[in-house]
């Protein structure tokens, strides 16, 4: 951050904004109806009131799409504004900080890594703002594990293209998504560019039928992208993209000539941080059968120098996860391993609020686990050296694939591994999270997304009406 917040004043930012109450409403270029206002509340303490939030209602939908305007000015205009808002996310870190924290229930490293990813977006699209036209208005929906980051990402990518955005954010994190459009608007977006419905999925649903829609990009489930896939076949014209983030199955091998140091850390922090609420996230490690013992020793050790508890607390590692819907589901899931007797490993819960305290639970291989537990759940299963081929076999069958990661220190390994293996990004030797705006950009194939990688060259390109070049494939 070029503000580069101190401990001091982060500590300051925290206590001032614990008081505060942040609201959310439909920001429309025009009038239309909105639902009764409902409470926010904090995912590591329920009894606490965060804000308010007031939903739009499908019937908002329409009314927001006839006021759409494409932001037509020209594209040094727009980096110069889309740069202001880069500026106005810095210098309001403490706010949000405080947001992503009571809002999402986001630790301090998380929410600090969340505002520069979401910073390096708007300057990342701001940048290559050129003379392209837009395709029109494109509807942005986003999840809540990066209420920030991912709403930016998006909006930033179709805005700098010149299209005008309807952003409808996670019905769980309504009150970040307000925040950040007004400060997109204090920098100059205009309205007509930019509105927000706050809402539940029918409000997505409304925006990707709605024959007013020239572009949806969506990242959430792969299930919802399906089901916006139809929408979109039925209602929209056929040419209008759709640009799908979704999930993933992720597995890492850890071979017996890996770095077990350096292989624990990186498992730890890939399953764990964010309370495992990642598309990314780890859920499925392979250890090499000859050093699996000694490896899960280490890695149960590991797990429990990690710190459960409140958010805001500066030593915490793991926080809770969204919402009580999300922790009955993971927590059933992880009852009905503990009653097969796989749980090998799991932490107390450290107190009121939606927490789900990191686990360990055996699979015989990554064809046992059907769907993607979003929480920090993390499977193990072992392989000899003689079936690594099957073991990348099975993980290719899954479907999806978003990251992949690989600790050996055997170089040809490395080779036949990163050849065979079907995941659109890949972690050698480090840790398997994330990824770099402009460096390392990020997304799926198969059921994981439908590129392109966000924060790459060929993101923007596609919120534009450029058609693919039939000899060399780019937009
Ligand atoms: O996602 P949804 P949810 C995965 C993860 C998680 C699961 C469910 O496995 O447990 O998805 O999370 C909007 N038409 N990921 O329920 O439902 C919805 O309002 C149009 C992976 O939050 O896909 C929200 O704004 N839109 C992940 C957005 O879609 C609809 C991030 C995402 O919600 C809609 C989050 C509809 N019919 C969850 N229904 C990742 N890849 O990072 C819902 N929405």
């Amino acid at each position: 951050l070029a503000h580069r917040p101190t401990l001091a004043a982060v500590e300051q930012a925290r206590t001032a904004f614990v008081q505060a109450e942040w609201t959310a409403a439909p920001v429309l270029a025009t009038d239309a109806p909105v639902a009764t206002p409902r409470k926010v509340t904090n995912p590591a303490n329920p009894e606490e009131t965060v804000g308010e939030v007031t939903f739009a209602t499908p019937e908002t939908v329409s009314t927001a799409v006839t006021a759409a305007q494409p932001w037509d000015t020209d594209p040094t205009q727009r980096r110069r504004v889309l740069e202001a808002a880069a500026d106005l996310y810095e210098t309001h870190y403490g706010e949000i900080f405080a947001l992503l924290a009571r809002e999402a229930g986001k630790s301090l490293p998380d929410a600090v890594a969340e505002l520069r990813e979401a910073v390096d977006f708007l300057r990342y699209y701001a940048a290559r703002a050129d003379a392209e036209p837009p395709r029109g208005v494109f509807a942005c929906i986003s999840p809540w594990n990066f209420p920030l980051a991912i709403f930016t990402g998006q909006i930033s990518a179709a805005l700098a293209a010149g299209n005008a955005v309807l952003a409808k954010p996670a019905e769980q994190t309504s009150l970040i998504a307000a925040r950040a459009v007004a400060l997109l608007h204090e920098a100059g977006v205009p309205q007509s560019a930019l509105q927000l419905l706050p809402g539940e999925g029918d409000v997505g649903a409304a925006l990707t039928s709605d024959p007013g829609i020239d572009g949806v990009a969506f990242t959430g489930s792969t299930q919802t992208a399906q089901l916006i896939h139809r929408a979109m076949a039925e209602n929209l014209a056929p040419g209008a993209p759709l640009i799908a983030e979704t999930g993933g199955l992720n597995a890492m091998i850890v071979d017996s000539t890996a770095l077990p140091e350096q292989a624990v850390d990186a498992i730890v922090e890939s399953a764990f941080q964010s309370a495992g609420q990642r598309c990314s996230a780890l859920r499925c490690l392979y250890v090499q059968e000859d050093i699996a013992d000694g490896f899960t020793e280490m890695l149960t050790g590991a797990m429990d120098a990690l710190k459960l508890g409140a958010p805001w607390n500066l030593s915490t590692d793991v926080g809770p996860v969204i919402d009580e819907e999300a922790r009955q589901g993971i927590a059933d899931y992880i009852e009905a391993a503990r009653a097969d007797g796989r749980v090998v490993k799991e932490l107390p819960i450290p107190g009121r609020g939606h927490f789900v305290p990191p686990v360990l639970i055996r699979v015989n291989s990554i064809a046992d686990m059907d769907r993607e537990i979003f929480g920090p759940v993390l499977h193990i299963a072992t392989f000899k050296s003689r079936d690594l081929d099957k073991v990348i076999d099975t993980i290719n069958a899954t479907g999806y694939g978003l990251t992949f990661g690989l600790q050996t220190r055997i170089d040809d390994r490395v080779q036949h591994v990163t050849d065979r293996i079907h995941a659109g990004n890949v972690y050698v030797n480090r840790n398997q999270i994330g990824a770099i705006v402009g460096s390392q950009p990020f997304g799926g194939e198969g059921m994981s997304g439908t590129g392109p990688k966000a924060g790459g060259p060929h993101y923007l390109p596609r919120f534009q009406s450029r058609t693919v070049d039939a000899v060399t494939g780019e937009w």
